[in-house]
């Protein structure tokens, strides 16, 4: 049933050549009806749009800017703030990337979390007092869409390991659950999608989640994260191709099943659940030898690194996994 469907899930495919994308670009402003065509070099233009990175009525807002931990170092320039939070990845909102407006609706307070499964003891907690049970600290840290574009951007937020210790899973617990919130059509209209499999899930293992780059983002830019990227609480796994980035998250749930994720469900043969960055193993519509850097044009390609340039940090959390399908 899926296949038929000439929509959103497809675009990413339109999306691997600067040709394409331009030409993709036209329709979706006429299929959506909304706003100007946008030509050319897209997120340029786009910048005027660009939502205020912080939202006023966040009330963390007096929490940032947290220090920088300098461990984590960039080969690039960071990305201008107005690039990376008005061209985003969220299907909730639609599917296209100019979703940075509609994503105000969000409501995101109260925010409660849950931790289910396999722990000690399940238990749910509020976004803020999770914030009080956790050291915030800012990282530079790359990000490669699947689609092959890329930024670089300052980061805010905690270890994903101290959530995984503030849950106390069982030795037994192998996975880690992750869903995003999908409780409005009013909030989230891209959720009368009915061919996509809501609510959007992501998965990670114990081993990778509490590998010291799985970091769980509050703020960006020094201040707390839009709600465009994923407020008041997402995923940044940045050896993983950018959907591995779970946004807006509602619960983690510990298992020792494999949870089967969102575009695992929609397409499997494309995007797996590892779905590490490897710029030989391309995808099997496009390919993954290059980049492109938001905020530049998309034909200065970069070439791709493995494990995005992480593989000091990484690499042994895959031995063993030789059979395993690591890079989809
Ligand atoms: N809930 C949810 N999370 C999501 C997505 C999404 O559509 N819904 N898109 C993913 C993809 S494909 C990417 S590349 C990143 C984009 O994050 P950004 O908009 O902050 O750049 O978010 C990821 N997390
Ligand atoms: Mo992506």
């Amino acid at each position: 049933m899926l296949v038929k469907i000439k929509r959103g899930w497809e675009l990413p495919e339109h999306m691997a050549t600067p040709e394409d994308v331009f030409l993709n670009r036209r329709q979706i402003a006429k299929t959506i009806a909304a706003g100007p065509i946008i030509a050319g070099a897209a997120p340029m233009l786009l910048a005027g749009r660009a939502m205020a990175a912080a939202p006023a009525d966040d009330p963390t807002a007096g929490m940032y800017p947290v220090e920088r931990n300098p461990k984590y170092k960039l080969d690039r320039d960071i990305t201008p703030e107005k690039n990376a939070t008005s061209y985003n990845n969220y299907y909730e909102f639609g599917s296209h990337k100019q979703i940075s407006r509609a994503a105000q609706k969000l409501k995101i307070r109260p925010w409660e979390i849950s931790i289910d499964g396999m722990v000690e003891k399940e238990f749910k907690i509020g976004f803020d007092d999770l914030l009080k049970k956790v050291t915030l600290e800012e990282r530079l840290y790359r990000h490669r869409c699947v689609e092959a574009w890329a930024m670089a951007v300052p980061w805010s937020g905690f270890p994903m390991r101290q959530l995984v210790e503030l849950a106390k899973p069982l030795s037994s617990a192998k996975y880690v659950a992750m869903r995003t919130i999908a409780e409005s059509k009013k909030e989230m209209p891209g959720l009368r999608q009915f061919w996509y499999p809501w609510p959007y899930t992501e998965g990670l293992t114990i081993a990778e989640a509490t590998n010291e780059l799985a970091f769980l983002v509050t703020g960006i830019y020094g201040k707390p994260v839009p709600r465009q990227n994923g407020a008041p609480l997402r995923l940044a796994v940045p050896w993983k191709y950018g959907f591995k980035s779970i946004k807006s998250i509602i619960s983690f749930t510990f298992t020792d099943k494999r949870p089967k994720t969102f575009w695992e469900a929609l397409a499997e043969k494309e995007y797996g659940f590892w779905a590490n960055v490897n710029p030989e193993v391309n995808h099997p519509r496009w390919s993954q030898a290059t980049e492109w850097l938001l905020g530049g044009s998309q034909r200065d390609r970069v070439p791709t690194q493995l494990f995005n340039g992480y593989t000091e940090f990484v690499a042994d959390l895959y031995t063993g996994l030789e059979n395993e399908p690591l890079y989809r």
